[in-house]
């Protein structure tokens, strides 16, 4: 992939759809299917938490929800697993505070896409310095899907960055839904990322389409 840009990161941040196999009813690759249907902008896969897929599954998995991706032109991104996602020529890594440091990570991924998580204001900004194309930025809302979830920050964060200028693309997670996506846009974030609000809609799609509408309510600040 070549060099992402800001302008065009910014873009596909607009509607992050996130998931793994315990996070649908349905298979992914449906609901992957739908999402996409729906407008989703960009893919994380994230095999994660009680009951996941692991090793040759967990990687059938994310070739077909790959491939699926490749098919429609929507970025397929992995979560945490730098060696899974350099192995499958994926477009680009999430890492979060835990995982690799965010500097060695960039090292091994050239240009890929490289977001990492942000929980305050000196993560954010060491991410920044350590080379992310994006962050990440949440839980802003309570979220049942992460289990070791830290404590809701509401959009003030989003808000301070770009108080202080940083320019650097950013997307909301945590507990986001067609009713609060727009508050998180208002704060300054260039989109959404959402589990729980496509993966367990019972109809994706619509769910997908819905959350459109809450990120195009409102101009974004930049
Ligand atoms: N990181 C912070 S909150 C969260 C992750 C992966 C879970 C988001 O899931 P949901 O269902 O959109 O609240
Ligand atoms: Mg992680």
């Amino acid at each position: 992939m070549t060099k992402m840009t800001v302008t065009k990161m910014r873009e596909l941040l607009k509607l992050y759809f996130i998931t793994g196999s315990v996070n649908c009813k349905k298979n992914p690759d449906e609901v992957l299917e739908e999402a996409i249907r729906g407008g989703i902008t960009l893919f994380q896969f994230r095999e994660k938490g009680t009951g996941s897929l692991t090793r040759a599954s967990r990687e059938e998995l994310a070739v077909k929800l790959m491939g699926i991706c490749r098919r429609h032109r929507i970025p397929f991104i992995v979560n945490d697993d730098v060696d899974l996602a350099i192995r499958l020529g994926a477009d680009g890594v999430h890492i979060g505070q835990d995982d690799e440091r965010a500097s060695e990570v960039r090292k091994k991924i050239g240009d890929k896409i490289l977001g990492v998580s942000a929980h305050t204001l000196e993560e954010a900004r060491l991410a920044i310095e350590a080379g992310a194309n994006y962050l990440g930025v949440g839980p802003i809302f309570l979220t049942a899907t992460k289990d070791d979830a830290k404590k809701p920050i509401g959009p003030g964060l989003v808000r301070e960055l770009r108080e202080k200028g940083y320019d650097i693309p950013i997307v909301g997670i945590g507990g986001i839904t067609s009713a609060n996506a727009a508050e998180v846009i208002a704060a300054g974030a260039d989109g959404v990322s959402v589990i729980s609000a496509i993966s367990q809609a019972h109809e994706p799609a619509l769910a997908a389409s819905e959350l459109l509408v809450g990120v195009s309510r409102v101009e974004s600040k930049n």
